[in-house]
């Protein structure tokens, strides 16, 4: 078994690391089996799945579940999207001690207020903190983790709120100032040009990942030629996953017999193979052994 890279060395390639959106532990385990460096256990998706919206309903021990299933789930690193951390700089240090704990490989903080409200809701709903409010965020959680192999990652949200170019970023800078390992440039244009004019002017001072949502037309190699370090698919796996079961779902109701539905399904045995079975049957069939091995033992020293 070759042990897959750190999320460090990911970053610090020269084509730009991709990370996959998650909310369970069996699609994390589809993600890295189809070769992505890391996964990204998204806020949006997790309160998705739970029929939430994506405005910090759920609290850290929701999050916390769904992280450490998938951690145990996948050896790639796994990002955790912790919003704006929760609350203020305690709350902050909590996360970051709950996740550390888990066993995670990095966590991303934004500069919004708490309650936060996902990045393509209203507008107005889009409030910044002060920077030197986020500062002390990221500073705690810098103090608070483990061990450094726990990426603290600030995410700026400047452009988001629709502030200038300039303060995402100074914004940046003063993250970077406080110790963050990475930055998040998100943006809602339809267009790449925002986080790839960021990047250009941002000299690759801490790798920046980019959520490339909104711009899915953004190439690697335009990502790569702007100094750009990593991509999180956030959410296309839930989307892909739900846009199927719903057109199955029309399908089914408009049929008589299963076998009528076109939509193709995963086979079972492959279900089977994804939830861990070979595992399982081969402890099935080491400890059966065993315990016949001495049930056997002791009728015959019973005289049995
Ligand atoms: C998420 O996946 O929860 C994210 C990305 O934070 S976004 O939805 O674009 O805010
Ligand atoms: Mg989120």
């Amino acid at each position: 078994l070759t042990t897959p890279p750190d999320l460090r060395q990911a970053l610090g390639r020269d084509t730009p690391c991709r990370i996959v959106g998650t909310y369970d532990a069996i699609t994390s385990r589809l993600v890295q089996a189809a070769g992505f460096e890391a996964v990204w256990v998204s806020g949006l998706c997790v309160a998705a799945s739970q029929a939430l919206p994506d405005a910090n309903l759920l609290g850290l021990e929701a999050i916390c579940g769904v992280a450490r299933a998938i951690r145990d789930a996948v050896t790639i690193p796994v990002v955790v999207d912790g919003d704006s951390g929760y609350g203020d700089f305690h709350n902050v240090i909590h996360a970051v001690r709950a996740l550390g704990r888990i066993g995670v490989d990095g966590i991303s903080l934004e500069d919004k207020l708490f309650p936060k409200m996902n990045s393509f809701g209203a507008s107005q709903a889009q409030v910044l903190a002060p920077p030197p409010e986020h500062a002390a965020k990221i500073r705690a959680a810098v103090d608070a983790r483990p061990s450094d192999s726990l990426h603290v990652i600030a995410r700026v949200e400047a452009l988001i709120a629709g502030a200038s170019m300039e303060e995402a970023l100074g914004r940046a800078e003063l993250y970077r100032e406080a110790g963050a390992d990475a930055v998040i440039i998100h943006s809602k244009r339809t267009s790449a040009d925002e986080v790839l004019d960021f990047a250009r002017r941002w000299h690759r001072r801490l790798p920046v990942i980019v959520i490339p949502t909104t711009y899915p037309d953004l190439t690697l190699a335009q990502a790569r030629d702007a100094g750009i370090a990593g991509v999180i698919y956030a959410n296309q796996p839930m989307r892909a996953a739900l846009q199927a079961v719903q057109d199955y779902l029309a399908q089914l109701r408009a049929s008589d017999r299963l076998t009528a539905c076109r939509q193709p399904l995963m086979p079972i045995a492959d279900v089977f193979h994804w939830q861990g079975m070979p595992a399982y049957l081969e402890d099935d069939g080491r400890y059966r052994n065993y315990r016949a091995t001495w049930a056997a033992a002791l009728q015959v020293s019973n005289g049995g």
